[in-house]
């Protein structure tokens, strides 16, 4: 059995991995203080993820518009040094990038971090981080000097008022969200604040939602300021060692004096407004936790900082059960900032701007230079590899073609660059389509390392499968290739505990508390042998060496004047809506590793793009059909959708789909470039935009355990299934003769035991292929999307033979008995919709009722606020 760390969201859970004899066993270690025990479904479900199947086993080079060639490492990077080394030359060392990611391990990161500022000499090394984490980042530095994250998950538990701002924790941090709705069910007299502008299942927790309107969370904030200072809530004693809140208060003041106003132009209710004033001003331990709502906003510093100067003001941060907590996305999102790998810092919390920071560094890497400016950031970097100031650039573990704003132009730029290097453990995504070197690296169960989760708790990820192919890790790829860049006696790293070790040592140099003082502070864990780092327990920075004295608050605290901001892109006639974006419960961003699991595909199958019930029909489109999604930057097509989430003017869609999932699902490519001034992070949550109607002749599905020509339609998505794939699809054109056209695409030969209905006159066709009575394929095709229930039949490519009642049965596509279990709600237990209606009509009418019968809800608690919904639903109303 072998203890790693999960490799999905900043939560940052413990997993134990047990081999078997048909793959691995993972659950929840309850050893591990992030999650003691528990896992979400994502977690839960990693054992489906592990295969080699669609990897990236070999260094590839690709000759422009040819077929990728396999070639040795020393070839590869060969080429790569070679490419570098002439644009650095001829151009200087701006004029290369990386573009790196917070699914790094620290080590990866470090050692990506030191090549570029320490080595090639300039500071053009972004990361995703930039689109996740960089707002926290800037506000952080802004109050605290430095990028401090005040709050554990055990204050979160022990907080009498928890704010989640811009958090969709049910889904994102699930396991955190289990720990949450633990504590409050044991003390009831805890409050949950949602501020959100959709009514998320987040909300299944809230004593209080305010849907605000788009980007109005500075204005809150500010009014809730004014509010505290006019109460008399103002921290004396605490204040009088922080500097700003006068200017602070004042210019709050200056635009949320008027309670009613504020309310009106937040878009929320009057009352509601007050008794959040009042329940912060009134309740000492206060937990404040933000996430994307509040980074990925053209303000998001100011949110931030917004939110820290409430808990500043108030004297409730640094004690327990309350302060403001930024939830990090990714599993170390934390590490990366840790050893530097934003453009703008340096490395260990030492800052770029400081001469002596730098020659701190300097001196630490034995480097011939150090990085002295700060370089471009990530969406300024792919528009000067765009423009063709940068010519070189080399991006590992992330896939910008989906995940920056203006994707499209992205694309573009890269298309354009005159050397694209992509390190990435898949073979195939929109990313490495346009690599001219790949690079395969070893991922999650392969790697070996370190990570820091939200809490600032370091864990070690631990290998426990052999990488396939020529794959290696990331930091074994940069130093071969510093080797080849002639600095190999720098990066002569034989084993990830090299690397930690002397990062540790840079957190401790300089590092007291009258002199150059980093709350980051590891100084303790510095000198392990690799057999101590191999066993490194979970453990919480600082860790300052015995003795030694370390910095455990920041020494000054500053609030920050946060005056509204206008939005550089308003709505109007032609784009009315506006386009927010976000995630799903079971995908993982560009669904590279959860979109191999079955278990994930069932929760939500396909994108949709989610509407008002009045905007849908402004827009001319039908609820349940396809769309079209447009901005000024991009388009999409989804299904519409009307969950009753939604304010009026705005319309979500998922993240998680890209080329290799659908034909036309990119939400990136929509998403206008524009950045917070102070962080660069891109405002992922507000873009102009309109929904118009994408009409189709027909609509359908195919399942099938073979490929399957897409040629003839005009839209599809793919979803993975047991044992074979679905495609849901549609198209424009009708086939003169449709059984001929569905044996075509779906490859049947003459004489298979192929069984066909049809209604011509209605436009349904229906067929499907056994081989020796086991289901191959089937597909069903109608004008609309009245097409039955995927779960009866996706389970029946799962058995060897069918039986005579479900040949019958297959092209009602539901079982003659019934019991079809209809759209999957709790995908631990594989419960369906149609089975928990049953179960609350019999009358389980509390989730815990649902739970004893089903088992739904049980395991990761996810479903639980669906299945809540349901109940509701079905409580008979009561007379008025
Ligand atoms: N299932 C799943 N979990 C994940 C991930 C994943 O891909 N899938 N990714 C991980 C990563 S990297 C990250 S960064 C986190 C993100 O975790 P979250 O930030 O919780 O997730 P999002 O869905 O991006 O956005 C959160 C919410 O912000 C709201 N919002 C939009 N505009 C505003 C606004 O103006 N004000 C406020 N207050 N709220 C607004 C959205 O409606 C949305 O519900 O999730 C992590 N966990
Ligand atoms: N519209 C919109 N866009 C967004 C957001 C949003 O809310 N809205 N959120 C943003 C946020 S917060 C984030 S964090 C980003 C995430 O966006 P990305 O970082 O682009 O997403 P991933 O799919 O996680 O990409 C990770 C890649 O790393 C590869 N990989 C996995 N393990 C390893 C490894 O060990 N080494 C290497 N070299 N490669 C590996 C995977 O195969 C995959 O291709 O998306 C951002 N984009
Ligand atoms: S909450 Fe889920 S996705 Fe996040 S670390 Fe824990 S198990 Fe992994
Ligand atoms: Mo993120």
């Amino acid at each position: 059995m072998i203890r790693t760390t999960c490799p999905y969201c900043g939560v940052g859970c413990g997993v134990q991995v047990q081999a078997q004899t048909d793959g691995w066993a993972v659950q929840g270690d309850a050893a591990h203080p992030a999650n003691l025990g528990r896992l979400c479904v994502k977690g839960a479900a990693l054992g489906e993820t592990l295969s080699d199947h669609g990897r990236l086993t070999q260094p590839m080079r690709r000759a422009r518009g040819a077929a990728p060639q396999a070639v040795s490492w020393d070839a590869a990077l060969d080429e790569v040094a070679a490419g570098f080394a002439r644009i650095i030359d001829t151009h200087g060392p701006e004029a290369v990038a990386f573009y790196v990611s917070g699914q790094l391990l620290t080590e990866d990161y470090y050692v990506a971090n030191k090549l570029m500022k320490g080595f090639i000499g300039s500071a053009n090394i972004d990361t995703n981080s930039r689109l996740c984490m960089s707002s926290a980042v800037a506000g952080h530095t802004r109050a605290f000097g430095e990028d401090w994250v005040p709050v554990s998950y055990t204050d979160v538990e022990q907080a009498d008022l928890v704010i989640l701002s811009g958090s969709n924790l049910a889904w994102c941090h699930p396991v955190l969200y289990q720990r949450l709705a633990a504590a409050k069910a044991a003390r009831p007299q805890m409050r949950v604040v949602v501020i959100d502008p959709r009514r998320t299942a987040t909300c299944d927790l809230a004593d209080l939602h305010l849907p605000i309107r788009p980007d109005s969370d500075v204005r809150l904030w500010n009014r809730l300021l004014v509010h505290l200072a006019k109460v008399g809530a103002g921290s004396g004693d605490f204040l009088a060692g922080t500097s700003g809140a006068d200017a602070a208060v004042q210019a709050a003041r200056a635009e949320a004096d008027d309670p009613a106003q504020v309310a009106a132009d937040c878009g929320v209710q009057a009352e509601a407004l007050a008794r959040f004033e009042d329940w912060f001003a009134t309740t000492e331990k206060v937990v404040t936790l933000f996430s994307q709502g509040v980074n990925q906003s053209a303000s998001g510093s100011d949110k931030v900082n917004a939110i820290i100067n409430a808990h500043l003001y108030t004297g409730r941060i640094g004690r327990p059960g309350m302060g403001p907590l930024s939830i990090t996305g990714q599993p170390n999102a934390m590490g990366g900032r840790e050893v530097g790998g934003l453009a703008n810092q340096l490395a260990a919390h030492l800052k770029l701007e400081s001469p002596r920071h730098r020659a701190l560094v300097q001196q630490h890497w034995q480097a011939p230079r150090i990085a002295d400016t700060p370089g471009l950031k990530a969406v300024d970097l792919f528009e000067a590899l765009h423009e063709g100031r940068v010519k070189a650039v080399w991006i590992m573990a992330t896939n910008p073609v989906v995940s920056l704003p203006d994707a499209d132009r992205v694309r573009a730029a890269l298309a354009r660059a005159e050397l694209v290097v992509v390190s990435d453990a898949m073979a195939h995504t929109d990313t490495t389509a346009l690599a001219d070197v790949l690079l395969p690296a070893t991922t999650w169960g392969e790697r070996d390392g370190t990570v820091t989760n939200s809490e600032r708790c370091i864990s070690r990820q631990r290998p426990f499968r052999t990488a396939p192919g020529e794959a290696r890790p990331d930091w074994w790829i940069l130093s071969r290739f510093a080797a080849k860049m002639g600095w190999g006696a720098h990066f002569d790293y034989t084993h990830a505990a090299g690397i930690f070790d002397e990062y540790t040592r840079l957190t401790a140099a300089g590092n007291q508390p009258d002199d150059s003082p980093r709350l980051l502070h590891l100084g303790g864990l510095s000198g392990m042998t690799a057999a101590q780092y191999d066993a490194l327990q979970p453990v919480r920075w600082p860790v300052p060496a015995a003795d030694t004295p370390a910095a455990t608050a920041p020494a000054h605290y500053r609030l920050i004047a946060t005056p509204s901001r206008s939005y550089p892109h308003a709505v109007d006639a032609d784009w009315p809506l506006v386009l927010n974006t976000g995630r799903v419960r079971d995908q993982w961003h560009t669904m590279s590793r959860t979109g191999m699991a079955p278990t994930l595909a069932g929760h939500r199958a396909e994108p949709v793009v989610d509407l008002h019930p009045e905007d849908a029909l402004l827009s001319g489109v039908r609820i349940g059909e396809l769309a079209r999604v447009q901005t000024r930057w991009g388009a999409l097509v989804a299904r519409t959708t009307s969950s009753g989430d939604m304010r009026r003017g705005e319309a979500f869609v998922p993240i998680h789909w890209n080329d290799r999932t659908a034909s036309d699902a990119r939400v990136g490519a929509l998403v206008a470039p524009v950045v917070d001034p102070v962080s660069g992070e891109p405002a992922f949550k507000h873009t102009p935009a309109r929904v118009v109607p994408f009409p189709v002749n027909w609509q359908g599905f195919v399942m099938s355990r073979l490929p399957v020509d897409l040629a003839h339609t005009d839209w599809w998505v793919r979803v993975q299934g047991a044992g074979h794939v679905r495609f849901e699809m549609a198209g424009r054109q009708i086939p003169d003769d449709w059984s001929a056209a569905l044996r075509r695409w779906l490859g049947v030969p003459d004489d298979a035991d192929w069984i066909e209905a049809a209604d011509p006159e209605a436009g349904i066709h229906r067929a499907a292929w056994l081989v020796n009575d086991r289901l191959q394929a089937c597909v069903f095709i109608s004008p609309r999307a009245d097409l039955p229930h995927r779960e009866w039949l996706s389970g029946r490519f799962g058995e060897r033979a069918l039986s005579v009642p479900e040949r019958a049965a297959l092209l009602a596509g539901a079982p003659l008995k019934g019991g079809d279990a209809g759209p999957t709600v709790c995908a631990c237990f594989s419960v369906g919709r149609n089975t928990l209606l049953k179960a609350i009509r019999g009358g389980c009418l509390t989730p815990q009722a649902v739970t004893a019968k089903l088992r739904a809800g049980g395991n990761c608690g996810s479903c639980l606020p669906e299945i809540r919904t349901l109940i509701a639903d079905l409580q008979p109303v009561e007379a008025a």
